[in-house]
């Protein structure tokens, strides 16, 4: 049965009132904050006259209401629910509607709508927080001219921001003072911020291509400005990209982050005024590795191009939330492929995909990338909408081609701009743009489910053909119980067997074209015949995972050996080599195999290669030793049983960690560290010295590397280092670890960030488990929350270390389950999201299984969220 808070794309209609402009005045006092809005509302030409007017409103306080200056009588409107409802409407098309409400932002744990965090009142309206700030047609199809009005106590709030140019402030009574920002572009209400508090702002400016002076400002506390130097050149940067790749110039004259340390998700891209998690902002070699860089970098970015992708172009309603976000994620996916290394980045973009998308779509959380219901959209910001959804774009990319793709985008941006629109409208101005036929690609977002490519090939030397038969088959999921073909682009190279590529020329082709091509496989099961191929080649398939699809393709260890050698492509060096582990370790996990078959070559063949492209490609050389997680291997096998998928995964690591343990101990003492940089060499070179660390650590550590990880620690001269030899002491059990801790944590006090990944490191150890992570939620600087800080313990606790989250006796569960509860009571949206760890539950071999079930249950025997209850209902249903 259907729940009756259920919400279907089916039902959508535009709204029967429609709010061109709002005045908004935000009043914050201490203890209440008073919003005062005038709305000039429209009646839609299809809404019948006196039909009654429906807002939206969740926790307000409802003062004063009025329309065109008559107050309301008491039974003119009815509050119910999460609605006003408004009965006496007046005849005329256009009135204005005056609204007084009074909210709580100090007691906003959820931290959507109005919050105060760390002593700052901040906002998050994406997707339905607005709502909580005043009453409104909180939906993304209503799109509205802002002038907001902000006023608060001076001194303690001497920043007052909010969306678009600040054009009148000053000051008033008792010490308060105001400011009034109007915003020239109308936007849906998830657009709108506002921000007050005692910042410090870094400032620079940007000169568009059309020489428009844009003042960029950053704001941040006091004792943060020094790390946002990093966030205001990715700031940079993105605009000119967004310039050059995308033709995408910026529109206002000021564009402002912020950044704020209670923050559900990443960050926020409202119009002209971004709220940024600390977290995604602040950078500095002293307290930030490159990863953290790197994410900056890339979600400064995708912010910045929402201007465009979500804020010019926006969704019409909240299933089409994949429209601007996969696009956008795209869109950052080749940013920094283009900062970096293109390589490496699609090697991450890839792990991300397979590691936490496949995983979504292989179990009860699975949705299409454009859902069909939802109970509470908060539960659809996931790696299926962002990371799927910017596949398919990136698919469409690949057919069109660089030169149609942007015709298209072009046209998009052009003929929707100001609109709320749907994916449809996005592939049809591709479609137009190019003169091609994509609405085949429109299944891609209607069904979910990893489809499977089978592929299976025929080397004739008589006729000198190499025939590819290729199958696909999508699994059936609840909901979808037959779905249907989809178009896959096969992106591919034929290898011969002295390691150069073959010209593909195809049967009834006049001449071959060119060395790599990509086919569309779009039938059940079809052919294709390539001809003149004297010996059986070697073939690169899926080069640089050309669709979001499980290649299902019997090469040999030698083939995939041979690739991981010789591919022209590095993403595909790296997927060879992760098929053959992952296959190596299957054997044993599944496949009862006592001993890791063929491992003698591959070690051999490691051997072999390491050394030499260390030389010229440490971090592809890093990236080949990073096996396949055990939630990866995990979603492989039929019933889960993750101590042994743990011992197998290390045995692979220990055996390369001995067969070249002199290799890794020199790699790693032979390497220094210096001042840092932040560029792709820099970054290489100190992700192949980590990985060297933790081989070096499994092999057959001598006291001098020992010593020298405990040495490097204390001189580390940068984060990166410092917390590499942290990681590799606390997750090797070394006698120095619990120092090194206490010294971590009281030289960084101060850094939030920091200390976040001080729990962080200590979560994930699989050596140790609940107990330490129990102890730990009683450390005086654990919180939840804050969500960084419950992520930190929490989240990395229940998916980065599994083989102690599943311990055989259920306590990780109940622990996870009991924090679940007490978070749900705070912040549902999050809450919800840590219910995802137990996303494998009904897999887990049968001790482990009841375990969790009684955890699941005892939660639904609770009064939970929405958000909580929808995860839970669709992990037992
Ligand atoms: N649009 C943002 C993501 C976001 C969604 C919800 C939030 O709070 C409930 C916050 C941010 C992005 O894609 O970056
Ligand atoms: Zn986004």
């Amino acid at each position: 049965m259907t729940d009756p808070r259920t919400v279907f794309l089916k039902d959508y209609q535009a709204p029967a009132y429609g709010i061109p402009r709002v005045r908004l005045q935000v009043d914050i006092h201490d203890g209440v904050t008073r919003v005062t809005a005038g709305l000039n509302m429209r009646r839609a030409e299809s809404t019948p006259v006196g039909t009654p007017l429906k807002l939206h409103g969740v926790n307000l306080t409802l003062k004063a209401l009025a329309i065109d200056g008559a107050e309301l009588e008491a039974d003119a409107y009815t509050v119910a629910g999460e609605e006003l409802v408004i009965h006496a409407v007046p005849e005329a098309a256009d009135f204005v509607l005056h609204t007084e409400v009074e909210i709580d932002p100090e007691h906003n744990t959820a931290l959507e709508g109005l919050y105060l965090s760390k002593g700052m009142y901040c906002t998050q309206c994406e997707p339905e927080g607005f709502r909580k700030i005043t009453y409104f047609v909180d939906r993304p199809d209503n799109m509205a001219l802002f002038t907001t009005t902000i006023s608060a106590d001076k001194k303690r709030y001497p920043v007052l921001l909010a969306n678009g140019n600040c054009t009148t402030r000053g000051d008033a009574a008792n010490g308060r003072h105001f400011a009034t920002w109007e915003d020239p572009f109308p936007k849906p209400s998830y657009l709108f911020a506002l921000v007050a508090g005692n910042l410090a702002c870094l400032e620079d400016h940007f000169v568009t291509r059309s020489g428009r002076k844009v003042t960029l400002k950053l704001f941040a506390e006091q004792h943060d400005l020094r790390q946002c130097h990093h966030a205001m050149e990715s700031l940079k940067a993105s605009m000119r990209w967004d310039e050059e790749r995308y033709g995408r110039e910026y529109d206002l004259d000021i564009f402002m982050i912020v950044a704020v340390s209670h923050f559900n998700m990443g960050a926020m891209e409202n119009k002209g005024l971004n709220i940024f998690n600390t977290s995604c902002v602040l950078a500095h070699p002293e307290t930030t590795t490159d990863l953290g860089f790197q994410r900056v970098e890339s979600v400064v970015a995708h912010e910045y191009f929402h201007n465009w992708s979500g804020n010019r172009v926006t969704c019409r309603d909240w299933f089409q939330l994949s429209l601007k976000e996969g696009f956008t994620v795209f869109r950052d996916q080749q940013f920094s492929a283009d900062q970096l290394s293109a390589s490496v980045q699609r090697i991450e973009d890839v792990a991300v995909l397979r590691n936490a998308q496949f995983a979504e779509d292989a179990g009860p959380l699975a949705h299409p990338v454009r859902p069909e219901s939802f109970i509470e959209i908060n539960n659809f910001y996931t790696a299926t909408v962002y990371e799927k959804g910017a596949e398919i774009v990136r698919m469409l990319h690949t057919v069109l081609g660089e030169a149609d793709f942007r015709k298209g985008t072009d046209l998009y941006f052009d003929r929707h701009d100001g609109q709320g629109v749907t994916v449809e409208d996005f592939v049809q101005a591709l479609a137009d743009a190019s003169g091609r036929d994509l609405s085949p690609f429109m299944q891609w977002y209607r069904q979910p489910g990893t489809p499977v490519l089978h592929v299976s090939t025929a080397h004739d030397a008589v006729a000198q053909t190499y025939t590819l038969t290729v199958r696909q088959s999508v699994p059936a999921k609840t909901g979808f119980p037959e779905p249907k073909l989809l178009p896959i682009p096969v992106k591919l190279a034929l290898f011969a067997r002295d390691g150069q590529p073959l010209p593909l020329q195809l049967t009834g082709e006049s001449a071959a074209v060119g060395v790599e091509r990509v086919l569309i496989a779009d039938q059940a099961e079809q052919r294709w015949v390539f001809t003149g191929v004297t010996e059986a080649p070697v073939p690169s398939l899926l080069r640089d995972f050309s669709a979001p699809v499980i290649l299902d393709y019997a090469a040999g260890d030698e083939e995939l050996l041979f690739l991981m050698r010789h591919d022209n492509n590095g993403f595909n060096r790296w997927l060879s080599a992760q098929t053959l582990f992952e296959r190596m370790m299957l054997a044993v996990i599944e496949g009862g195999a006592a001993e890791l078959p063929g491992l003698a070559a591959v070690l051999e063949s490691l051997a072999g290669l390491l050394p030499g492209l260390v030389e010229t490609d440490p971090e592809l050389a890093a990236k080949l030793l990073q096996l396949p997680t055990e939630n990866y291997l995990a979603d492989k096998v039929g019933v889960i049983d993750p101590q042994r998928i743990h011992d197998v995964r290390l045995g692979l690591q220990k055996a390369i960690a001995k067969h070249l343990s002199a290799f890794f101990q020199n790699q790693y003492l032979n390497g220094h560290e210096s001042s840092y940089q932040y560029s792709s060499e820099a970054i290489a070179a100190r992700t192949w010295r980590d990985v060297s660390l933790h081989y070096a650590l499994l092999g057959t550590p001598s006291f001098t590397l020992r010593d020298a990880v405990g040495e490097n620690y204390r001189k580390a001269p940068h984060m990166t280092e410092r917390m590499s030899a942290l990681r590799a002491l606390v997750h090797h059990d070394a006698p120095h670890a619990a120092v090194c801790l206490a010294d971590f944590f009281g030289r960084f006090a101060k850094e939030a960030l920091v200390i976040d990944s001080w729990f962080a490191v200590q979560a994930t150890n699989p050596l140790r488990g609940v107990e330490e992570v129990r102890r730990l939620t009683a450390h005086s600087a654990f919180t939840l929350t804050n969500p960084n800080r419950m992520r930190s313990l929490l989240a990395q606790f229940a998916n980065a270390n599994p083989v102690q989250f599943h311990r055989a006796d259920g306590a990780g569960y109940r622990l996870i389950g009991e924090k679940i509860a007490e978070l749900d009571a705070l912040n549902p949206q999050v809450a919800s999201r840590l219910l995802g760890a137990f996303s494998r539950w009904k897999r887990l071999e049968p001790g482990r299984q009841a375990l969790a079930r009684e955890v699941l249950q005892g939660l639904a025997g609770r009064a939970l969220s929405n958000d909580t209850s929808e995860t839970l209902g669709r992990l037992l249903g």
